[in-house]
């Protein structure tokens, strides 16, 4: 499907940016339009691929392009003050063509954690194509004011989405090694799970069209009906068959036959639909009473078959106890199969009930710090009253 993605803050103009290259090195054409908007200039400046002309400076009257510190009010504050100017970016990209709007940020900080949810509530308002949002959440160990920030932004973005698809960078974090240093790689594969599930609805030019091809209308059913989502993924490198015709001759021309090697085809897939479903999502969660999912098999064409995509969707039905579980392959003339899962609607998600206790606990501990010092102070300046006259 074709979407207009919206990077607010570095982290999701820096992502956005990476969705570009994906688009360029795969042909998906997932990107129609691409727009960065952030309080800091330096962010800005730094992008590689979004057009300068759709980098959008804001808050400029009051932080002086140097972003805003992590401060997610004063990030919400300037992202309604200036909406006008990100409007006019939008304005002038082809809206009417755009399936959907992904409004991309990371929640720890200030002017994406702020700002995200304020331009989903805008889109809204003024679009009828469904807006949703792409969030990351902060490593644990990026502290308190990151969890709060997070956990106050997560709250009213996926109240202002049509579907909030998060991505937890703690849980992608490397071991042994810091965030930061990660961040290439965990972009990386964000842009790949994502890339892949929304490339499934738009097969281009030149692409075989297979029998159950995934539809953009499917992606959209599965995210309608809002909620959190979170993405599987699982692949394996299989051999191309570059010789043309040579291999799907002996497994009956769509891997879809009785013989051996159609087996295989559909062992491959089910392991596949398995591993994606019960390794690392990017939002970790109980996949049970999960209420929709769309699965995606993607790779070259002989090396899918309605069997193996059948029998990983039933299985998918009984993990989730959900009704709506779709299916469809993604003919991509790659040398490995994958399976992508969107699992839309997750409730038991014990990371979020976590980040919103260690967040209510931070904010305790501030108050409790920020009346401990104004206390201290009128102790101190008290102390003091006795021998000095105020200037003024
Ligand atoms: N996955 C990923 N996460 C990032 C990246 N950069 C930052 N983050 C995360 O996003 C959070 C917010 O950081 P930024 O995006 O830099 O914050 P901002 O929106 O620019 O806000 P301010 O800098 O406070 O004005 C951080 O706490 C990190 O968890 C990135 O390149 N990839
Ligand atoms: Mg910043």
């Amino acid at each position: 499907m074709k979407l207009a993605m919206i990077g607010f803050g570095q982290a999701g103009g820096k992502i956005v940016d990476r969705f570009l290259e994906y688009d360029d090195q795969t042909n998906s054409g997932i990107v129609r339009a691409a727009i960065a908007v952030n309080s800091a200039k330096a962010d800005l400046i730094g992008l590689d691929r979004i057009p300068e002309e759709n980098r959008v400076l804001i808050g400029q009257a009051r932080v002086k392009g140097h972003g805003v510190g992590a401060d997610n009010e004063l990030g919400a504050e300037i992202a309604e003050e200036d909406i006008d100017e990100v409007q006019n970016a939008i304005d002038a990209i082809p809206t009417h063509e755009v399936d959907a709007f992904l409004v991309v940020s990371g929640m720890g900080g200030g002017t994406g954690s702020g700002g995200a949810p304020v331009l989903a509530k805008h889109l809204k308002r003024i679009y009828t194509i469904p807006v949703y949002g792409l969030g990351v959440l902060p490593g644990t160990d990026e502290g308190g004011i990151y969890t709060l920030n997070a956990a106050r932004s997560f709250q009213t973005f996926v109240r202002e989405v049509d579907n909030l698809l998060v991505f937890d960078n703690d849980s992608w974090r490397q071991t042994g090694e810091s965030v930061e240093g990660g961040y290439d790689q965990i972009n990386e594969e964000i842009v790949r799970r994502f890339g892949v599930l929304f490339g499934a609805g738009e097969v281009g030019d030149g692409q075989e069209v297979a029998e159950s091809v995934v539809d953009s209308s499917e992606i959209i059913n599965t995210l309608s009906g809002g909620g959190v989502s979170t993405v599987g993924y699982a692949s394996e490198e299989v051999e191309l068959n570059t010789s043309g015709g040579l291999l799907s001759r002996f497994t009956g021309g769509d891997g879809g036959g009785d013989g051996l090697d159609a087996a295989n085809t559909t062992n491959r897939i089910t392991s596949l639909v398995r591993k994606a479903a019960l390794g690392r999502l990017t939002l970790p969660c109980e996949i049970e009473g999960t209420e929709r999912a769309l699965l995606v098999l993607s790779g070259p064409s002989e090396y899918l078959n309605r069997k193996g995509i059948e029998r990983g969707r039933k299985w998918l039905e009984e993990e989730t106890g959900s009704m709506e579980v779709r299916g469809g392959d993604f003919p991509r003339n790659e040398p490995e199969v994958s399976a992508a899962i969107l699992l839309s609607g997750v409730t038991n998600v014990p990371r979020i009930k976590r980040l919103q206790q260690v967040a209510i606990e931070a904010q305790d501990n501030m108050d409790d710090i920020q009346e401990e010092s104004e206390e201290n102070l009128e102790e101190l300046v008290e102390d003091d009253e006795d021998e000095l006259e105020p200037l003024f």
